[in-house]
């Protein structure tokens, strides 16, 4: 397989901690966002939302769209599962999942982030409050849902899931925008059990062939 990303894509992080759990190999493409290569011609044809991340399996078919991705690299490698085995545990992890990758990423997209600076002509440090406010308020509602249930040890369970593939990669996020995250006890728990595996630790920015400091 090949994954098309960005080592600071959180997006790509989700499906890169994905891969990293189920022992899967794939090579390495890096699309530099911050240089634009997304929107050269040709990348479009392999994206057609000229996002990242985006898998292609061995026979040339290319899937987007992350949580898409792990559901599928869940459906065929259902070993370790990031899915709950009942209904009701499968609704609250994509609950969960969606609460970071719908609600609080969309509007904090290096797209996005470039239309308030470049359009809307908002200074730098606008945007960041922007982007900590947006980070903080989903996070409060994220930290609200996991004190829904019994404290796990993961955001659901006692293994990590879906959910915890999209929250890992939001805090990465947050910390390179001094987003404060003090008062999220679960939230924080949740991430420091997941930085604990090496599948965690593979997956990280820092860890990726196409690294800057
Ligand atoms: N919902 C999509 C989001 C994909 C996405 O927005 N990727 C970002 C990087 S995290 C991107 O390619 N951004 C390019 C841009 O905003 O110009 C997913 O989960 O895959």
């Amino acid at each position: 397989m090949k994954l098309y990303n960005y080592f600071r894509s959180s997006a790509s992080f989700r499906v890169r901690i994905a891969l990293a759990l189920k022992g899967l190999s794939y090579d390495y493409l890096p699309v530099h966002l911050a240089k634009g290569e997304h929107q050269q011609p040709g990348y479009s044809d392999i994206a057609a939302d000229t996002l990242v991340p985006v898998l292609e399996l061995d026979d040339g078919t290319r899937l987007s769209q992350s949580m898409a991705i792990i559901e599928y690299l869940d459906e065929q490698h259902p070993d370790p599962a990031l899915l709950p085995a009942d209904a009701l545990g499968r609704a609250r992890v994509r609950a969960l999942a969606q609460s970071i990758a719908c609600e609080i990423h969309p509007i904090n997209n290096l797209r996005v982030l470039k239309y308030l600076t470049r359009e809307l002509k908002v200074d730098e440090e606008t945007k960041n409050t922007w982007y900590r406010y947006w980070v903080r308020t989903g996070l409060e509602a994220f930290e609200r849902q996991l004190a829904q249930a019994p404290a796990s040890l993961f955001c659901h369970g006692d293994t990590p899931t879906l959910a915890d593939c999209c929250l890992v990669p939001q805090i990465f996020n947050g910390q390179r925008f001094n987003t404060p995250l003090d008062g999220l006890p679960r939230t924080m728990a949740a991430f420091d059990a997941c930085m604990a595996l090496p599948a965690f630790q593979a997956a990280q920015p820092s860890a990726c062939p196409d690294a800057e400091a």
